[in-house]
């Protein structure tokens, strides 16, 4: 752990805001002094990342390079407090000069560079693999809006840009000297010629610049700081020269401003291939400057391509990076002169790919003349590497005409050649996994079952995991200290010791103290729903949370028509619950999604209706609270009883909010899917609410689906999907909530939001009523705290190290 001087400290900040800055402390501004504060910290970083290089490249280390279009970070002062060990110094020195620490740490924005699960697993393992001494870096884009704030006007999302002052974030270090180069655009020139030969015909391309900006990755301990590298692009300086030669001056700079625009934007889909060229380019640049990087590291230290998967792995984080397939195969042929033979072999045993989703309409595919509008010569690689692989699967497979078809990367729909990503992935690595042991099992007999069947040996499992340090010690730290009072610290870095807390299970004064954790968390989120939403909330109803992307599979229309029924219940039939519930949601919609957007303007139409309704309120409420993040995320986790995970059984991949939860004592409502099906495994079937139909029956329930008898046999469905359709919850807005009954009653219900009905709400009476047993309940949220010690990130990482990366800690 690092120690702190305070008085250099101190001393330190002052000058930073004095010749930093410009300014005096009296007219310094909030900005000036967080910024202050951050740079002090990074004197502790700096050290301790130039130290790690260093040991790196003494040890000739193999290294991971984890290539992702998204880093979901978070806010970072706290974390790196947290990590290098002098969070309470800190305070106490900022307070002392008379500033308010606990006010600077909440004015840190969110670097929003993700949109939900996927970016935030890459900024788990980051802090993961620091924190266990492990030479992992992270590649990413340097965008200057992250994801979009959202704010409600009328129970409607707005989209508002984020602008995070990423050209002046104190985080983000500007590695000059370190530019990539990257070519882009042209045509090929002679290619009919190449006899099998690659011959670089690639010309009139133009340049982008990729400018490094690291983020430093502070270890637990302050042992270890990697880093996370992201590219801003630019034109290159003599951009068109000739161009502004010939005096068409603006023309120049039009295209100056077009590929600065690369990386303006991160594209706020979290399940949808966007198909924009736009999206094409930005996944290119971020994979060419990685591979330039990665490459000058490796050859640093060595002088031929010998040695390359002995010392570095690459990890492409879903399909977005696949490109890295093509441009390192042409890095080696091109500009290397390896043989195509030594290359495939190079690119093969370097790289792993991560597969996240089943979902048809999130798997990437390229137009082909998009590829050779923007990239000719990766397309003429791909090409080569496809008609290889083909050839090979019809002498493998001489009797099924209808392998090449299934199994090619080049496809033809109907006339249009397209670029399957996941199968240049799947080709073009040695590892391939899932993110949850039935995902992994689903990509292998159901997304891709010819290439599973071509090589088993490469699929392979990968349960996701979530960092301690951010989502239990900076999360909770109440929790924290409890539990490092009752079996020491040793829990942070090895999480399985959690299960030592199940000793206690059956001390009352020990429940009582969770109990009352639980309540202050209640009552810090209580105290921010008030200030977002201006609803008042009781801490002693239950907090029921569903917090993540709005989404159809994720299905909070489902959550949202058992609270219909509930107040119905109310209402109606006069049966008083046993305990009064609060339900609370969390999320953003992508702009373009129209269902998701509309639940959204639904939850807000029941809490309009319900929360006024003097019979009901007092037993019920609903809450929509905005912009959910990161920093929200860390305070709504903490104060939750109940966890919603109640996607359609095989449409979630993985989920992580929900092991988030569960070690903070949520009790888990869910369907078997995802890595839902583990967190049962570990708590035991008496802690999770497990409810409706599983993975192996959805799909006849869709082939035989009929809404009417659904209808029919349930008075209690039947009443609520009235009211979704009539104009109680929108009387303002008639007719408006059409759409979601009729995807569910005439649009066969793809999700299965009917047939989950029933067990959900039964689901939701049990956890009422033993809800009521505050004994038992503590009992259920402390063995959920001590059983999921198994979705820690560390346990997740050193899978992939064994396994995939063969990297070694350095501590
Ligand atoms: C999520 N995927 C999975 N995608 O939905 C979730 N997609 O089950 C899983 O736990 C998590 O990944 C981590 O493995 C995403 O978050 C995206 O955000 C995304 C972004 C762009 C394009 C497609």
């Amino acid at each position: 752990m690092a120690t702190i001087d305070p008085s250099r400290f101190r001393s330190t900040l002052l000058s930073i805001v004095r010749y930093g800055f410009g300014r005096t402390m009296e007219q310094a501004t909030k900005v000036d002094i967080f910024n202050s504060v951050c740079f002090a910290v990074r004197e502790h970083i700096i050290d301790r990342k130039i130290e790690t290089e260093k040991r790196y490249a003494d040890n000739d280390v193999k290294r991971m390079h984890y290539i992702s279009m998204e880093f979901l970070t978070g806010p970072l002062l706290a974390n790196n407090l947290i990590n290098l060990g002098i969070y309470d110094e800190c305070r106490t020195i900022v307070n002392d000069i008379g500033l308010d620490f606990d006010d600077l740490i909440e004015f840190e924005p969110d670097p929003a560079l993700g949109n939900g699960g996927l970016g935030r697993l890459a900024a788990c393992f980051l802090d993961s693999l620091a924190s266990m001494g492990m030479p992992g870096f992270g590649y990413g884009i340097n965008y200057d809006y992250g994801l979009f704030h959202q704010s409600i006007i009328g129970g409607y999302q707005h989209e508002r840009p984020d602008f995070w002052y990423n050209k002046s974030s104190p985080w983000l270090m500007r590695m000059s000297g370190e530019k990539a180069m990257v070519p882009v655009f042209g045509r090929i020139e002679d290619s009919e010629d190449m006899v099998g030969e690659y011959n670089p015909m690639w010309v009139e391309w133009k340049l982008i610049v990729g400018r490094p900006h690291d983020i430093a990755v502070v270890g637990y301990g302050g042992k270890t700081v990697n880093r996370l590298r992201l590219f801003s692009a630019w034109a290159s300086e003599d951009f068109d020269i000739q161009i502004f030669n010939e005096g068409d001056y603006y023309r120049a700079l039009e295209d100056k401003i077009r590929f600065e625009n690369i990386s303006k934007i991160l594209y706020p889909s979290d399940s949808r291939d966007s198909g924009k060229e736009l999206r094409l380019v930005q996944e290119y640049f971020l994979v060419a400057c990685a591979v330039h990087d990665i490459v000058s590291i490796y050859l640093n230290q060595h002088d031929s391509f010998d040695m390359f998967h002995e010392k570095v792995a690459i990890q492409l984080n879903d399909t977005h990076p696949a490109l890295t397939v093509a441009e390192l195969m042409r890095v080696l042929i091109d500009l290397h002169f390896v043989e195509w033979d030594d290359a495939w072999q190079i690119t093969t045993r370097t790289l792993g790919y991560t597969n996240h989703t089943l979902m048809p309409e999130a798997l990437e595919t390229w137009p082909m003349h998009i590829f050779k509008k923007v990239i000719p010569r990766h397309l003429q690689i791909i090409q080569e590497i496809d008609r290889r692989f083909m050839s090979m699967i019809k002498e493998k497979y001489p009797d099924d005409p209808e392998k090449p078809r299934r199994m090619s990367i080049v496809i033809d729909n109907n006339g249009e050649k397209n670029i399957r990503m996941a199968h240049l992935a799947i080709v073009g690595s040695h590892s391939v996994n899932g993110v949850a042991a039935i995902h992994s099992e689903l990509v292998k007999t159901r997304l891709v079952p010819d290439f599973y069947d071509l090589w088993p040996e490469k699929f392979n499992n990968k349960t996701n995991g979530v960092t301690p340090r951010r989502w239990i010690l900076r999360a909770n730290p109440l929790l924290a200290q409890l539990v490092c009072d009752t079996i020491g610290d040793g829990w942070i870095l090895d999480l399985g010791r959690l299960r030592e807390l199940e000793a206690h299970c059956k001390e009352t004064a020990f429940l009582e103290r969770l109990l009352m954790i639980k309540r202050k968390n209640k009552v810090r989120l209580a105290s921010i729903i008030k200030e977002t939403t201006y609803i008042e909330v009781d801490p002693e109803s239950i907090f029921d949370i569903h917090a993540k992307r709005l989404h159809e599979y994720k299905r909070q229309l489902l959550n949202a028509m058992n609270i219909i029924h509930i107040y119905f219940q109310i209402r109606d039939d006069n049966i008083i619950p046993s305990v009064p519930r609060t339900f609370i949601f969390g999320g953003k919609a992508a702009p373009g999604y129209f269902m998701a957007k509309l639940v959204i303007r639904f939850i807000h139409g029941l809490a309009e209706i319900i929360n006024k309704d003097s019979k009901a309120n007092e037993w019920l409420k609903v809450v929509f609270i905005p912009d959910y993040r990161v920093s929200l995320a860390e305070k709504m986790i903490p104060g939750a009883d109940v966890s919603e995970q109640i996607s359609t059984a095989g449409m979630e991949a993985s989920g992580t909010g929900n092991m988030k939860f569960a070690m903070n004592g949520a009790i888990t409502i869910g369907t078997l899917d995802g890595a839902n099906i583990e967190i049962a495994g570990e708590v035991g079937e008496e802690n999770i609410y497990i409810f409706g139909h599983k993975v192996d029956e959805i799909e006849s329930l869709r082939r035989e689906h009929d809404a009417d008898r659904f209808l029919n046999s349930s008075p209690a469905l039947k009443r609520v999907m009235d009211a979704v359709r009539s104009d109680i919850f929108c009387p303002d807005e008639p007719g408006i909530f059409k759409p979601l009954y009729d995807s569910i009653v005439h649009g066969g219900d793809y999700y299965c939001h009917m047939a989950d009905f029933q067990s959900y709400t039964d689901a939701h009476s049990r956890l009422a009523n033993d809800y009521m047993d505050r004994h038992n309940w503590a009992v259920k949220s402390l063995l959920n705290i001590a059983r999921t010690g198994k979705f820690s990130s560390d346990r997740t990482i050193k899978e992939y190290a064994e396994e995939i990366w063969k990297i070694k800690s350095q501590i």
